[in-house]
């Protein structure tokens, strides 16, 4: 049964910051089958790392709910190679965001964070209190120590403010609207390019980067818009919440699936040289299924999905 639902969207005016991304673009879709007013504005318009701006749009604005899904992300070589923005931009986009919605009186805040956020070797499945228990993976120290900074500025402004800000924690996301850029681009999109474009050059091998051992869990993103609005709904508390698939799979095993869905055919080689990043990052997702919710979206299915919308939109 699903928790009950505390705070309604019904005529609201809810601002989603970040509607192009892959995150903030599934949450609009999802908001359209709300009754509410759905705000966006363009990066162009309106650069969220400038204090003033931020609140200057806020006072004309006036969001009374707001998603907060901007931000620099990126594969683990963007992270490893682009560590000052991923950490500032990151930094500015939370604090400007989240103080101002304070500020402005905004009713209820939901800040996206990420799984990066917990230890390298964080006991798995990992529990949202394996927070801050122990040191993090390099590669993505920058970007998880700015997620963890947003993840204590809602936690702060409840405790001392009394804002109804709460944390999301989705594990790795894949689907429509997600990054195919060669180098920068998570894996699950950067090897649905590569496979594809093996097929179209009848090249006969498929490299993935490192061991292939390291296992990633993968949630489609509509599930995860879903569960924003759910959680938007539903609950209001200090503590961030896992959102995850429930399940995960190795590299090698994740493009071995993805050569199948392209039809791919050659040899698939591993590249040493390339980072590994965390061991395995599966989150528990115990808290959520107790409230009553369940990603819905099968991960062959999902998949299937994302290279369709690759070949429509990138392809
Ligand atoms: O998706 P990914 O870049 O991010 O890499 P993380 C996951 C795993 O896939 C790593 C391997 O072990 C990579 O070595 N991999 C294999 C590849 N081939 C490729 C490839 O062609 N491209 C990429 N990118 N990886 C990121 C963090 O970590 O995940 C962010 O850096 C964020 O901060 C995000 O948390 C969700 O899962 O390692």
């Amino acid at each position: 049964m699903n928790a009950p639902a505390i705070y309604s969207l019904k005529g609201k005016r809810v601002f989603v910051a970040g509607h192009r991304g892959m995150a903030g673009s599934a949450i609009v879709r999802r908001l359209e089958r709300e009754d509410c007013e759905i705000l966006s504005i363009e990066r162009a318009a309106l650069d969220l790392r400038r204090q003033g701006d931020v609140e200057a749009w806020f006072a004309a604005h006036r969001p009374h709910a707001v998603f907060l899904a901007a931000g620099t992300v990126g594969g683990i070589m963007a992270n490893a190679t682009r560590p000052a923005e991923f950490l500032t931009d990151n930094l500015l986009i939370e604090l400007n965001t989240i103080e101002t919605a304070y500020r402005s009186g905004v009713e209820k805040l939901l800040f996206l964070g990420s799984s990066c956020i917990y230890p390298k070797f964080a006991a798995q499945p990992i529990r949202e209190e394996e927070l801050l228990t122990g040191a993090l993976e390099p590669t993505n120290e920058p970007y998880a120590i700015a997620k963890i900074a947003g993840v204590k500025l809602c936690e702060t402004y409840r405790r001392q403010y009394g804002s109804d800000f709460i944390s999301a924690m989705p594990t790795n996301l894949f689907g429509p609207g997600d990054s195919y850029a060669p180098g920068s681009a998570h894996v699950l999109p950067a090897l649905i390019d590569r496979a594809h474009k093996a097929k179209i050059e009848a090249l006969s091998e498929l490299v993935v980067w490192g061991s292939g051992t390291p296992r990633r869990e993968f949630l489609y993103v509509d599930d995860l818009a879903d569960a924003c609005v759910f959680l938007m709904q539903r609950y209001s508390g200090p503590e961030h919440l896992n959102v995850g698939f429930g399940d995960d799979i190795a590299i090698a095993d994740l493009a071995a699936m993805i050569a199948n869905i392209v039809g791919f055919e050659g040899r698939i080689v591993l590249d040493p040289t390339k980072p590994d990043g965390t061991p395995r990052k599966l989150l528990d997702t115990g808290r959520l299924a107790a409230m009553g919710w369940r990603p819905k979206v099968d991960f062959s299915e999902g998949l299937s999905r994302a290279y369709r919308w690759y070949l429509d939109n990138v392809a």
